[in-house]
């Protein structure tokens, strides 16, 4: 008989799946590590930077996967409403369904006999997968993720792996090294805006991607300069650098995210995931205006405490620097430098609505990258 972890590995192959972004459950032990040794796997700390880094490898001409416990849909849906549903951006998502087959944990019951109707209430589709005979229509699930462009979920009890052979690894210690942080830097009070700056980026950027975030960054870029390279985000807060990273990890071209500072501490894990591959062809702009400046200017914690380059620095990423000029901006981004820490004053221009629906910009997106819708 075949191992049942073995199957569904080989059906991630057949379905040419080429990234997997997991997140632990005891009961995928044995295929967790199963996966890693046949496709690129992505770990992640928090699962809704996983929906990020998934829709960047799609729209970069990927075929991604999340390998999850279900507990972890409850850290997606907004992600996966606001991005996957609205843009039309396919995402099969494996999950070990915990709460409900032979549950000893308490704290899995609640959220685990309520998940199939809070999917259904959701709108997002799923399968739910019962018994080691049924492991083949995850096949049928992937496809219809990829097909019909959207998310799927594949509830898998952890009665399908009772009996497999397969065997967990033996943990690996940490690493012995030393840890050296020589930073001492200065925020400046801010002279230009993030109008400012998203200009030098537009005269800049050239052939080379731009990721902008929500809300008003993005209509400022439209207003800037429309361009089918540009990928406007409209939801998914905290997820602008996840979906840069994606991209980065994917394809050739130079990625350039607009982030803010609001949104960076909202899913500081971006900075991590980031940190952890340095893909040098990724630039992530931290817009700091210290404000969420979409929702009226509301002060956030780089106003007097976080400096988001250190919290950069701190995550692994490795060539920083802070600009307060746009000719200092000028010359960290002919350098694509991977972080650059923006300081702007708290000023929104008032700009157009982008006319685009998600899909479109999709469309047009990956279009001007090459991949086919
Ligand atoms: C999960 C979630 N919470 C809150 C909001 C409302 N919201 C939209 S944009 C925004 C501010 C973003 O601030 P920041 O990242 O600093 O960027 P800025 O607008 O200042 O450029 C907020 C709070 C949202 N869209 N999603």
């Amino acid at each position: 008989m075949e191992i049942p972890e073995q199957r569904v590995v080989e059906i991630l192959k057949n379905n040419d799946i080429d990234i997997a972004a997991t997140l632990p459950c005891d009961r995928i032990k044995c295929l967790l590590p199963l996966i890693n040794k046949n496709i690129r796997t992505i770990p992640l700390t928090r699962e809704e930077n996983g929906v990020g880094i998934c829709a960047g490898v799609y729209l970069g001409g990927g075929r991604p996967i999340m390998v999850i416990q279900s507990t972890g849909l409850g850290n997606m849906i907004n992600a996966l409403e606001s991005l996957n549903l609205t843009y039309n951006i396919p995402l099969p998502i494996l999950a070990s369904w915990r709460g409900v087959y032979k549950e000893s944990i308490e704290t899995q019951w609640q959220f685990g006999k309520r998940l199939p109707a809070i999917l259904n209430a959701a709108g997002i589709k799923f399968t739910a997968i019962n018994s080691a005979g049924e492991i083949d229509t995850i096949d049928i699930a992937i496809k219809d993720a990829f097909i019909n462009s959207l998310p799927h979920v594949i509830l898998i009890s952890p009665s399908i792996w009772e009996g497999s052979p397969c065997k967990a690894p033996e943990p690996q210690e940490i690493c012995p090294r030393l840890s050296e942080l020589k930073f001492n830097k200065e925020i400046k009070k801010p002279v230009i805006t993030r109008y400012d700056a998203i200009k030098i980026l537009a005269e800049t950027a050239a052939e080379d991607i731009i990721i902008s975030n929500l809300g008003i960054p993005s209509k400022e870029l439209y207003d800037i300069m429309d361009r089918e390279l540009n990928f406007y985000m409209l939801g998914s807060m905290g997820l602008a650098s996840s979906i840069g990273l994606g991209l980065a990890l994917v394809q050739k071209k130079h990625v350039y995210v607009i982030d803010g500072d609001g949104s960076l501490l909202m899913n500081p894990n971006a900075l991590t995931g980031i940190g952890a591959y340095n893909p040098g062809n990724l630039t992530v702009i931290a817009m700091d205006n210290a404000a969420y400046g979409s929702t009226g200017n509301q002060e956030t914690c780089t106003c007097t405490r976080v400096d988001l380059e250190l919290l950069a620095r701190s995550s692994g990423i490795d060539d920083t620097v802070k600009v307060h000029t746009e000719t200092e901006l000028k010359t960290a981004l002919l350098r694509k430098v991977g972080f650059i820490h923006v300081i702007v004053k708290p000023i929104n221009m008032k700009c157009r609505e982008i006319p685009y629906s998600a899909n479109e910009i999709k469309q047009r997106f990956m279009k001007a990258i090459g991949n086919c819708v």
